[in-house]
């Protein structure tokens, strides 16, 4: 075998194969005979161990041919009659049939008639007015499909957290006001806390789904209504980005929630484990294939229990061994926002943010910190503090932390120059209570450089926080490049605390080098990097984020009593040479 298929990549070529046979006009019973092979093998146990016994043909709905071809998908990766399909039509067609209100009869037309075998034919087309000369295409059919491509474009183009989740907040309080709606919950991505989003996905419950659906898409914010129906509907907002929504009964809402939460790759590997238990599971409830009974679970904890799991938190459900380690009972208890008690990273007028010195302060103690720290920028930003700014800044921060009771530590976001020193001299960052320390320029540098760069930075016994350490930006930049390992180990052998910058543009360190990094036993800080009062909710995702990554309370800086943040940047400072 050349390399193992997944289920779900075997039931994915499956599916091309179904909708490409439909295409090209083969009957209906013969392309859904894919359809249905697709469904029972994304239900099925791994496909390697059911060929491996023979007992293919045993499956649901697994004839001789659809064996065959799957047998040959198994070996090869891909098979002969798929290759013939592709050959025949281009792969692009499939981007054509994703476009809502192009359905299959009209892609047939439009490719016979017009060509258009892509999405840009089709934008080209619709253009050039085309689509006119199709028999039985209306004004009405043309227009849903001119918003089908908007929307298609929308999807494609994934919309930051940052974005997405206060729209999803507030399209759930306009249903709670406006309609019989309960239990309104952002799932999918948003709830998973994905960087970046391709829609918005809002479950609730209801007895009455019919004004509720109404009341969604009535919403004065929506530019189109993509699609509407008995229980489920779509909206898209100005830009492009696309909202769905789905009503249950209550009784359902755990298996609803559950099953719309995602991930795709969670659900699938929960399925694969149902089914060795006989069970099936849906958005409509868990199904015992022993005796047909229907279990429907009111909570999340219950369905997970049904399948003898603890419950996982949602951002952690994205099949990477979340699964296993809630069936082995070492399911970590992730850190929350309860847990936190200061974040270290703000900015005032003093560099770059909009707000004072006080109101920052006033915010933070608001949002009942123990302490947190002010830190502005170095010289090296253009509008940063030169050292008599920073000593001035440091008599007023006191100051301040006692007016408000909290403990305001001076602090200064120092730039990591491109030799790995530091733009402050050790005499001044020994005045400071704790440092955050970033790279802001000098990104041309290559792999090697930066490596050394961010190690050096790492074993500057003043430096107690490495701030958002890869530079990414979740849309156009996926970070420098360095060696992360050897600074991970760096960070943990000097005692650098790594912080998860909450800014929804960095969302960095990205959770899966958080992840990374916990296993050389590096310690967090999860920051607001607030450049403005209302920013410091920002940490909200710097927490979505660590809890993406597994990270416990323990291993967080800012989940420490202000003693132990203390203890830690002292320790350091106490080691001589590190
Ligand atoms: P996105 O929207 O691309 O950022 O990612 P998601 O995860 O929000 O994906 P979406 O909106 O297509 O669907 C939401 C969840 O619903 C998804 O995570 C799992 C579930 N779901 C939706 N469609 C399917 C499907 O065809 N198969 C399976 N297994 N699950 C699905
Ligand atoms: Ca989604
Ligand atoms: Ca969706
Ligand atoms: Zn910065």
């Amino acid at each position: 075998m050349a390399e193992t298929l997944t289920n779900a990549e075997i039931a994915r070529q499956l599916k091309e194969i179904r909708t490409l046979m439909e295409f090209a006009g083969e009957p209906f019973f013969k392309f859904m005979a894919y359809e249905r092979a697709a469904e029972t093998i994304e239900n099925a146990a791994p496909l390697a161990d059911v060929l491996a016994g023979g007992r293919l043909q045993e499956l649901p709905g697994v004839g001789k041919t659809i064996a065959a071809r799957i047998g040959e998908l198994c070996e090869t990766g891909t098979c002969g009659y798929l290759e013939e399909l592709r050959a025949r039509y281009p792969s692009t067609l499939l981007e054509v049939l994703g476009v809502g209100g192009v359905g299959m009869k009209t892609a047939q037309m439009l490719f016979e008639r017009l060509g258009v075998a892509s999405l840009a034919d089709l934008e080209r087309a619709l253009a050039a007015g085309a689509l006119a000369e199709i028999p039985r295409l209306g004004k009405k059919s043309i227009e849903n499909i001119r918003r089908g491509v908007l929307a298609y474009v929308g999807r494609a183009k994934r919309t930051p957290l940052g974005t997405a989740l206060p729209l999803a907040h507030e399209i759930v309080a306009f249903l709670a006001a406006s309609a019989p709606a309960h239990d309104l919950t952002p799932a999918g991505s948003v709830r998973r806390n994905e960087p970046l989003v391709g829609d918005i996905d809002i479950v609730c419950t209801s007895d009455e789904p019919e004004p509720v659906i109404a009341a969604f898409v009535g919403w004065e914010r929506a530019a189109a209504v993509l699609a509407e129906g008995g229980t489920k509907a779509s909206i898209w907002l100005a830009g492009g980005l696309q909202i769905d929504l789905r009503v249950l009964p209550a009784h359902v809402y755990g298996n609803l929630l559950q099953h719309f939460t995602g991930s795709r790759e969670h659900n699938i590997q929960l399925r694969e484990l149902a089914v060795r238990k006989n069970l099936r599971v849906s958005e409509n409830g868990i199904v015992d294939l022993n005796d047909g009974r229907l279990i429907t679970c009111r909570t999340e904890a219950e369905v997970y229990a049904a399948l003898g799991l603890l419950e996982i938190p949602p951002e952690m459900r994205l099949g990477v061994g979340e699964i296993e380690a809630a069936r082995d009972g070492s399911l970590p208890h992730v850190v929350s926002l309860a847990d936190i008690r200061g974040d270290f990273h703000m900015h005032t007028r003093w560099s770059d943010g909009s707000d004072t010195l006080e109101a920052m302060v006033a915010a933070a103690a608001a949002r009942g910190y123990e302490y947190h720290s002010i830190s502005d920028h170095s010289l090296g930003r253009g509008r940063g503090l030169d050292p008599a700014d920073l000593r001035a800044q440091r008599a007023s921060v006191r100051a301040l932390g006692e007016r408000y009771n909290i403990h305001t530590l001076c602090s200064a976001e120092v730039d990591i120059l491109p030799d790995g020193s530091l733009d402050y001299d050790d005499a001044l960052l020994a005045e400071l209570d704790i440092v955050v320390a970033s790279v802001h320029a000098g990104h041309g540098q290559s792999r090697d450089e930066m490596t050394a760069r961010l190690i050096r930075a790492c074993e500057n016994r003043y430096v107690s926080i490495i701030g958002h350490p890869t530079g990414r930006n979740v849309e156009t930049f996926a970070g420098y490049e360095f060696d992360y390992d050897a600074v991970f180990a760096a960070a943990a052998r000097t005692g650098t605390a790594l912080e998860i910058d909450g800014q929804p543009s960095r969302l960095d360190l990205p959770s899966a080098l958080a992840r990374r990094a916990r296993e050389f036993g590096v310690t967090f800080a999860c920051d607001s990097d607030a450049h403005g009062s209302a920013q410091l909710s920002n940490i909200a995702y710097a927490i979505g984020q660590a809890r993406r990554a597994w990270i416990t309370p323990a291993e967080v800086l800012n989940a420490r009593p202000l003693a132990g943040v203390l203890a830690f940047v002292k320790t350091k400072r106490g080691t001589v040479p590190i």
